[in-house]
């Protein structure tokens, strides 16, 4: 038998074994996988019992609870199912009136819509991690009760991959999210107040490969960041709403993934906090000195529609990085669950100085989105993976 513990510390890394229940033993590469383990033997005990977080767990148990996988640990398969669901929601009636959002051309397009309707709202306030909990889950209920799909929303780990370029998510062949845009001449872009810049690339024209090729943007940009000698055509409103067609274009790098993204990256940003409202302001917060993960994982992507604030979620990828977001939240939480779990701060309207102060009590809502069992729900029903409406965790 092989001794994986002196073989792991012979190789400089340690061997973590996950809970049982979970199946195959992890095997940590980084500092943040080891956070990661911790934050998964303390959700099972919240499942247990043995933990409190202050949510009460009725229905939420180890027999039912739901794993969310990394996109490079699902089978080709999976990640085959999971695209197919993807291009349903793209080919699936809009519910939207059409006279309102003339852009809302699609099912995946209503998801676009509420995400701008709401960006001021969800961005940089109290719900900005509970509001897109909330939203990515809605999106994974939507492709398996609108797309029949089987499986739930996997993440794009950050850390795993030094090159996106060749991670199973972004290198283009079949069972991929797409690959980089093809090739054009294009400039890079300063970013924000902060006197950075992010670089321009290889890419930055039409994604033409991977199982998400081809794929239509209709609505936006707001926000472009492209370089406009490129030539992305306007919006027909100044709202955004009207239709657009348009390829989706990325110009994905490595230029964040090998400075700002790394696992030791991702590790401090845990550990550098105890307290909610820090956590999510450094999360979202770029600085002279370095671009926050959040930001960090945007504009890896980058293009059209990923490097539009409000226009982001209409690239695919957007579900994945995001998803990461959630998984970094869940792992922060649940290092101590007991003092972080409930924690709640922040105001309720992006970049206004002194906008109302959130309340657990505060709805949340994703309109024409929102799962028909759920609707509007208190972000007090949004701290936990595993109560509330969720049931799920990640590995
Ligand atoms: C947009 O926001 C307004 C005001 O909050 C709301 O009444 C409307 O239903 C929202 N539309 C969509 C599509 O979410
Ligand atoms: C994408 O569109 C191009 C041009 O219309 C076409 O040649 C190509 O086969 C399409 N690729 C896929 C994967 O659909
Ligand atoms: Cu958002």
């Amino acid at each position: 038998m092989v001794n994986w513990k002196k073989l792991s510390s012979a190789l400089g890394v340690s061997l973590l074994l996950a809970p049982a229940v979970s199946g195959a033993p992890l095997v940590a590469r980084g500092p943040d996988d080891e956070l990661a383990a911790i934050a998964l033997e303390n959700a099972y005990k919240i499942l247990d019992g043995t933990l409190q977080d202050g949510s009460s767990h009725t229905s939420c148990n180890r027999d039912n609870v739901v794993i969310r996988k990394e996109y490079g640990d699902l089978t080709t398969d999976e990640r085959d199912d999971y695209t197919k669901a993807v291009k349903c929601l793209l080919n699936a009636p809009s519910k939207l009136s059409s006279s309102q959002y003339p852009g809302a051309k699609n099912r995946y397009d209503d998801f676009v819509i509420v995400h701008i309707n709401m960006t001021h709202m969800v961005h940089g306030t109290a719900n900005f991690l509970h509001w897109h909990r909330y939203y990515i889950w809605a999106y994974e209920v939507a492709l398996r009760d609108e797309c029949g799909y089987k499986g739930y929303q996997p993440y794009w780990n950050w850390g795993k991959y030094p090159d996106p370029l060749k991670s199973p998510i972004f290198n283009g062949d079949a069972h991929s999210m797409g690959g980089n845009g093809e090739y054009v001449a294009h400039s890079g872009q300063p970013l924000g107040m902060v006197g950075q810049q992010v670089p321009a690339g290889n890419g930055g024209g039409c994604v033409m490969t991977g199982a998400l090729a081809n794929t239509t943007v209709n609505v936006g940009p707001i926000a472009p960041s492209m370089d406009p000698k490129i030539g992305i055509p306007r919006n027909p409103r100044p709202d955004g709403y009207g239709y657009n067609p348009r390829c989706m274009r990325r110009d994905v790098t490595s230029y964040f993934t090998s400075q700002y993204l790394r696992p030791q990256d991702i590790a401090k940003h845990i550990t550098s906090s105890k307290d909610q409202g820090v956590f999510q302001d450094t999360l979202q917060t770029d600085t002279r000195q370095a671009f926050s993960l959040h930001t960090a994982g945007h504009y890896t992507i980058w293009g059209d529609p990923a490097g539009d604030f409000y226009v982001s979620p209409a690239d695919p990828a957007f579900w994945l990085h995001h998803g990461q977001v959630d998984r970094h939240w869940w792992i922060w939480q649940n290092q101590d669950p007991a003092t972080r779990v409930q924690q709640y701060m922040g105001g309720t309207e992006w970049m206004v100085m002194n906008s109302k102060a959130g309340k657990l009590s505060d709805l949340q809502h994703l309109s024409i989105v929102a799962p028909a069992t759920t609707g509007s729900i208190p972000s007090g029903q949004l701290v936990s993976t595993t109560a509330g409406p969720f049931c799920y965790v990640y590995q």
